[in-house]
């Protein structure tokens, strides 16, 4: 018998999300395929190779999740399946893809697909990718259209583009993404800029291909704090990364004009954004602290570290910081549209932290409707460990732990947790002092 409990609505949206290269093995047409094979671009020469084994069987997945009472799954389709070259597509990828939908809907599933999820066609990159701005958004509303005849009858709630931020940070900036530029400030921006005029042309597209289509992109943000509280120069940067991360895209998207930062080499126009989200996904992981450095030229005078004495997930992905969430779902609920919260979770490989992080979390997510942030559902991160881009394979991120040799699964005591609270749809005491006794306080003030 429970004590003490923290009730979601009724309605809630529980479930897990994945990306179509980091689960479904063997996608050798697209860019990150060609990365891997590369000497020193991931962790311990990693590759993806046939990952989760999704694309011949995802379905002993989705009866996991239908026994941990999950209601909704986020997973993606890969562009380089669907369509290998140049406006030509395979229809027996579609009807792939048609099969896992019914087999997750069967189940009591609803499925959310995202259209792009860092990957990218051969074709596509070579023809510029998301820095050719004349072709890219036309491609890719090809693409979009496509799948919206093929699938549309079986979905209605769809991603555009997951985090044009991330994909432009890692792969123009820090170079751990394809195709690993550094420094290359113009460049991100150029390619966020694109990702979001594909979003918009994604949005018309679904609109008038399918029925009652509810669309959205989903969003990385995390907060960044100056170091030193009060210190001019720390703030300064803090402010820059919070706006050129954070409130860039947000901004555009909301007002339907470039922010100042998105504006260089003058832009096509960005009004065919406004009005193009009918709910936005917020994924949320961590806060940065920021400080002055003077010898960080190559990133404007600021060095990214955790808060002192903080604890820190595994090979230092973030700090955990779970009221960051909540200030993350304020901000972003000034949208005015619908959240789902498209991605939450940590990579810790024994779930020694992860049990407490989900209490928590959760717990900001349950204060967030308290508060009347219109959310309306959690997906977590991640269903299963799973292919980490340049982490390769040693960042996991799953409620079950995969093994890579036998392809076995086992469940995690998070993975438990997670099942309980999904089936209660609420955070108990009991929950707490059965899986993460130090969070009862932190739960139950
Ligand atoms: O694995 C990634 C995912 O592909 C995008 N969001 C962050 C996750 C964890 O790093």
């Amino acid at each position: 018998m429970s004590r003490a409990s923290h009730h979601f609505p009724r309605n809630f949206k529980w479930g897990s999300a994945t990306a179509a290269h980091q689960v479904e093995g063997d996608n050798r047409n697209n860019q990150w395929w060609a990365w891997e094979q590369q000497a020193g671009r991931i962790v311990d020469g990693d590759r993806s190779e046939i990952a989760c084994d999704w694309w011949r069987s995802a379905e002993a997945d989705f009866d996991r999740m239908a026994e941990m009472g999950l209601n909704a799954h986020r997973l993606s389709v890969e562009w380089s399946r669907i369509e290998p070259s140049e406006g030509k597509f395979d229809s027996a990828s579609l009807d792939r893809y048609r099969g896992m939908l019914m087999a997750l809907r069967k189940r009591g599933i609803e499925p959310m697909i995202t259209l792009h999820h860092f990957t990218n066609p051969i074709w596509f990159e070579e023809r510029g990718s998301w820095t050719n701005r004349d072709a890219c958004v036309r491609f890719f509303a090809r693409f979009v259209g496509r799948v919206a005849d093929a699938l549309g009858d079986l979905c209605d709630l769809w991603c555009t583009i997951n985090e044009p931020n991330v994909y432009g940070v890692l792969g123009w900036v820090a170079g751990h993404h394809p195709p690993g530029k550094l420094g290359d400030y113009p460049g991100a921006f150029e390619v966020v800029r694109n990702l979001l005029l594909g979003h918009a042309a994604a949005y018309q597209v679904l609109h008038e291909r399918t029925r009652n289509p509810r669309v959205g992109l989903a969003h990385q943000m995390r907060p960044f704090e100056p170091l030193r509280d009060g210190n001019l120069l720390d703030s300064l940067p803090a402010r820059f990364y919070d706006q050129a991360f954070n409130h860039g895209i947000l901004r555009a998207l909301g007002s339907g004009s470039w922010p100042s930062l998105l504006r260089g080499g003058s832009p096509p126009s960005a009004r065919v954004l406004r009005g193009t989200l009918d709910w936005i996904g917020l994924n949320y992981y961590t806060r940065e602290r920021i400080t002055f450095d003077l010898r960080a030229r190559e990133t404007w005078y600021a060095k990214r570290l955790f808060t002192p004495g903080a604890p820190v997930s595994d090979f230092n992905y973030g700090e955990l910081y779970a009221p960051g969430f909540l200030r993350c779902l304020g901000t972003i609920s000034r949208m005015g549209v619908p959240i789902y919260v498209t991605e939450n979770g940590v990579p810790d490989a024994i779930d020694s932290f992860r049990p407490g992080f989900l209490l928590e979390h959760l717990k900001q997510l349950w204060l967030a409707i308290q508060f009347c942030y219109d959310v309306h559902g959690y997906y977590h991160w991640s269903f299963v460990d799973n292919f980490e881009w340049s982490e390769g394979w040693r960042m996991k991120f799953g409620l079950y732990e995969l093994n890579r040799s036998t392809q076995g699964r086992t469940l995690r005591p998070s993975g438990r947790l997670y099942g309980n609270i999904v089936q209660t749809s609420a955070l108990t005491n009991v929950q707490a002092e059965q899986f993460a006794p130090e969070s009862l306080r932190v739960l139950f003030p």
